[in-house]
């Protein structure tokens, strides 16, 4: 892909305002919860599709923005999803992901039943293109991937929760049966599944600021 500059004359934002938008956004941000069941309620599109925007937004390597975002409503293939996400998961929870894991994840009260891959209005499965493939197919090598789609899905969840949606960031492992229903080419890998939907009320305790901070 060519590099195309684009003019960025960006304002100074006040001191003071700076100041309160990152207050009342840590104030909204500290609401934010991961939701596993939600109700079929209608959210509007445009929100859903503002937030992919938002995400598409976010610093990648090189800048070669190596994302693609499937936005699946189809209930035909939601089903498809779900049965052969809980088959895997099935096989996860029996034993593949080993007993330490399993602890880790006892608080959390999940198994291999999966309802919010066909309840959420919306379902949107990130994949990371691992590698360019171009019209001729050649192949050009994709740097920070990894960090990358991280990051756009941490600005994904964020845009979701600011509109008033709650997600959950779902990573059904092994992942591979999410290209092959969904028609992806062979440089993209799917990264999470992300169950879109109205928000209910739930809460879980959060590690204060001087536990994730170290300033020196
Ligand atoms: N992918 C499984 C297991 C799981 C793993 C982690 I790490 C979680 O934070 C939650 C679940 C599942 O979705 O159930």
């Amino acid at each position: 892909m060519t590099y195309h500059p684009v003019p960025y004359r960006p304002a100074r934002l006040p001191a003071a305002e700076g100041l309160a938008q990152a207050a009342a956004l840590r104030q909204r941000m500290e609401a934010r919860r991961s939701v596993r069941m939600f109700s079929p309620d209608p959210v509007p599109e445009r929100a859903v599709l503002d937030a992919i925007a938002v995400a598409a937004t976010a610093p990648s390597g090189a800048h070669q923005q190596p994302w693609t975002f499937v936005l699946v409503t189809d209930p035909a293939v939601r089903r498809r999803i779900r049965e052969a996400a809980e088959a895997e998961e099935r096989i996860s929870y029996d034993g593949r992901l080993g007993d330490a894991w399993l602890d880790a994840l006892r608080p959390l009260g999940t198994d291999a039943v999966k309802p919010h891959l066909t309840e959420a209005p919306y379902l949107i499965v990130v994949f990371q293109q691992r590698f360019a493939l171009d019209d001729d197919g050649g192949v050009r090598k994709h740097y920070y991937v990894d960090e990358s789609v991280g990051i756009a899905v941490g600005m994904l969840l964020t845009a979701l929760h600011v509109a008033g949606l709650a997600a959950l960031t779902h990573t059904p492992s092994p992942m591979r049966f999410l290209g092959e229903l969904l028609g992806r080419p062979r440089n993209e890998k799917a990264f999470a599944v992300i169950p879109v939907g109205p928000r209910p009320p739930t809460a879980s305790r959060r590690k204060p600021l001087d536990e994730v901070l170290v300033r020196i």
